[in-house]
């Protein structure tokens, strides 16, 4: 039975005419087995090419046929390095396929500089084929723009997942190290595949007995089995660690006996993992320790852990994700008025991990002010793939598109075009440190990720880490290719309505720039009239602000001013309510229910509108899919189909129960022609 482990790394057979012709050009496999990578890559390209051809190519030491394939780099492969192929473009992990004649015959080249390029260049080859795309004329050399490419995973030590929806944690503590379970190497894989290079194995609120022998021994091990996949295991190191297994008196950065105590641990680490990533650090922030407590900085906190991991070529990914009460007038202000002031001050191998939005990873959000606003300092973007805010694991959402916006976004920092793309690549300010972390979505589900829709999140997030630029679009049809079927007349309708999705939710949860009206603590389903929480800013009702006379949070100058956060002129276009596009509008503006919106309609009745195409979004996603039941396996269609009618009711949920409450402070009637609800 189908039940989606596989991921896009199906490798099934193809069309029998299609195997023909790529059997033409799959006719010899030429590769080494010197290093653990190049051997996974050996077994990687039997694996596929042996799936979809029926049987992967025989090996060989020379290209004697027509059609082989020959893997390798200059270093490794004496026959890779006759062929004096211009290789310095490719850097570190890039690699290119070419197709090319060798010894007379017609070959493809796999080449890079290092093995792991190689495997990167293996798997593309393999997608070429999963894709159904012609292999006779390749030219192709890629390589990552963005150099830490992880996924941050919250999982906890006793196997729960915060904000996971697709079961308990993969790691399975407690069998760890003796025994490496093979799902273990299947996520090594998959994440190669999209080129990950770094996971982050524990919560960022971290417990700091991940830091004890006994974890480290388990997470040495995991390292081990994700090493040859060019993977680099990271923590969650809790700030006050030295307190809690250290017996210290305090974990200020400025004690010697707390820098000490971190030189030690990270030397037992190294010790354990040579290749140990770093750390990654959540301080000050929803009850977490960290450096303020004792009167430093956040720069002071960073630079302590920077130093102890610098000389093995460790880093720091401290996040921005700072939120307490320090902020009461307007929490989205509150990492930009901390962060800012410390640019400059971090040391060169930390990272500052910056949410795509100012507040958390709601259906939309403006970008967060922090990019362009820190040129002196390397600046990471954290999406969240775990869908947390838009339905879990049932509702079909695919967050390309949510990640293209951003990314494409201008933060308008040195003139127009500095997109946040080039603050993240490092191209805006020139910063060699770069990346991009997922909050992932991960767990021991059969299907991985909860959903198989929500697998084209983790896909999507590593394809765009490696390449901010990318469009969405392109990524979900190679996703569905993969994942499903190169049919066109499914791959088309449903691309579609994964391109569509992403607003659906917009309209049905959080039109016009609301945000965070879902229910407190959980975070699932509508709550916009709730304000039980006992912090401001936990409530839907300090968010959404509306009234009688109108809705939306004031963050214009005569508000919060949050737009002044922005460089000049997009501050002054978030300003001014006629400038501010109406998707952010109650974003930026508190604004009256009669205010006329450009589609000279009332602000209710398009609020009131935009709930209904959300529903109407949702039931045409239905629909398509109805039609398209026959060209895959019954088992993964009749689960989206069960998940669409569960997210359809949803929204439904959420258009009455937004449009009842508002209804009842705006006291305006319904639409004409609104059909309530049953
Ligand atoms: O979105 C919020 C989540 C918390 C999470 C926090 C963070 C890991 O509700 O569960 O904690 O963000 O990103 O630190």
């Amino acid at each position: 039975a189908e039940d989606g482990y596989e991921l896009w790394l199906r490798y099934h057979p193809l069309a029998a005419e299609q195997a023909t012709i790529y059997r033409s050009h799959a006719t010899q496999l030429i590769i080494g087995s010197a290093t653990p990578t190049q051997t996974v890559t050996r077994e990687e390209l039997q694996r596929g090419l042996g799936g979809m051809l029926g049987r992967a190519p025989p090996l060989s030491d020379a290209v004697t046929s027509d059609g082989a394939i020959v893997v390798g780099t200059p270093a490794s492969s004496p026959l890779i390095a006759r062929l004096r192929l211009d290789t310095k473009s490719l850097g570190n992990e890039g690699y290119l396929i070419r197709s090319i004649v060798v010894n007379g015959r017609a070959a493809t080249v796999i080449v890079g500089n290092n093995d792991i390029g190689v495997l990167y260049g293996a798997f593309h080859f393999l997608r070429l084929l999963q894709t159904n795309h012609p292999v006779d004329h390749l030219d192709l050399h890629d390589s990552p723009r963005v150099k830490v490419r992880v996924l941050d995973h919250w999982d906890n030590l006793d196997g729960s997942v915060e904000r996971g929806y697709a079961g308990a944690s993969i790691w399975d503590w407690f069998k760890l190290p003796d025994w490496p379970a093979p799902r273990y190497t299947d996520y090594a894989r998959t994440n190669a595949s999209i080129g990950i290079n770094g996971v982050v194995l524990n919560n960022a609120n971290a417990n700091s007995q991940i830091l004890t022998p006994t974890y480290l021994e388990k997470v040495a091990a995991l390292a081990n089995v994700f090493r040859p996949y060019g993977i680099r295991v990271y923590l969650s190191a809790r700030f006050s660690a030295p307190i809690e297994l250290g017996g210290l008196k305090t974990a200020d950065p400025f004690d010697p006996q707390v820098q000490r105590w971190w030189r030690t641990k990270a030397d037992e680490i190294y010790k354990l993992i040579p290749d140990f990533g770093g750390f990654l650090v959540k301080a000050n922030s929803e009850g977490q320790p960290g450096p303020r407590d004792y009167g430093r900085t956040h720069a002071d906190g960073a630079n302590m852990l920077a130093d102890v991991l610098a000389p093995r070529g460790g880093i720091v990914m401290w996040r921005t994700f700072v939120y307490s009460q320090a902020n009461p007038d307007d929490r989205a202000k509150q990492a930009y008025d901390e962060f800012k002031p410390l640019d400059g001050h971090f040391r060169a191998n930390v990272l500052l991990q910056v949410k795509n939005g100012p507040i958390d990873f709601q259906p939309r959000e403006p970008f967060s002010p922090l990019f362009g606003a820190m040129p002196k300092t390397s600046l990471m973007m954290e999406f969240q793939i775990t869908k947390e805010y838009l339905g879990f694991a049932t509702h079909l959402v695919y967050l390309g598109p949510l990640y293209e916006e951003v990314l494409s976004a201008d933060t308008m920092a040195h003139g127009k075009g500095s997109t946040v793309a080039k603050v993240i690549d490092g191209s805006l300010d020139n910063h060699a440190l770069t990346g991009v972390a997922g909050d992932a979505n991960v767990g021991s589900d059969q299907n991985w990720c909860g959903s198989d829709f929500n697998q084209a999140n983790w896909y999507v997030l590593g394809r765009m880490a490696w390449n901010p630029t990318q469009s969405s679009r392109l990524i979900a049809e190679d996703w569905v290719r993969m994942t499903f079927t190169n049919d066109q007349a499914f791959v088309k309708p449903v691309v579609d309505m994964m391109m569509g999705s992403r607003e659906a939710a917009v309209d049905y949860m959080t039109p016009l720039g609301l945000h965070h009206q879902m229910g407190p603590g959980h975070h699932y389903g509508p709550a916009p009239w709730d304000a039980s929480e006992s912090e401001a800013d936990w409530r839907p009702v300090y968010y959404n602000r509306a009234d009688s006379d109108g809705i939306g949070f004031d963050r214009s100058s005569t508000g919060s001013d949050a737009v002044a956060q922005y460089a000049p002129p997009i501050a002054a276009q978030f300003n001014d309510v006629k400038q501010t596009p109406e998707e952010l509008l109650l974003w930026f503006h508190h604004v009256p229910w009669d205010y006329r919106m450009r589609s000279g309609q009332t602000l209710w009745y398009e609020l009131v509108a935009h709930y209904t195409h959300g529903v109407d979004d949702v039931q045409q996603m239905r629909e398509t899919w109805r039609h398209l039941n026959g060209y895959i396996d019954p088992e993964r269609y009749q689960q989206a189909a069960a998940f669409l009618a569960i997210q359809e009711k949803e929204a439904q949920w959420w258009r009455d129960a937004c449009i009842a409450y508002f209804q009842s402070l705006s006291q305006r009637p319904l639409p004409p022609g609104f059909s309530p609800p049953q």
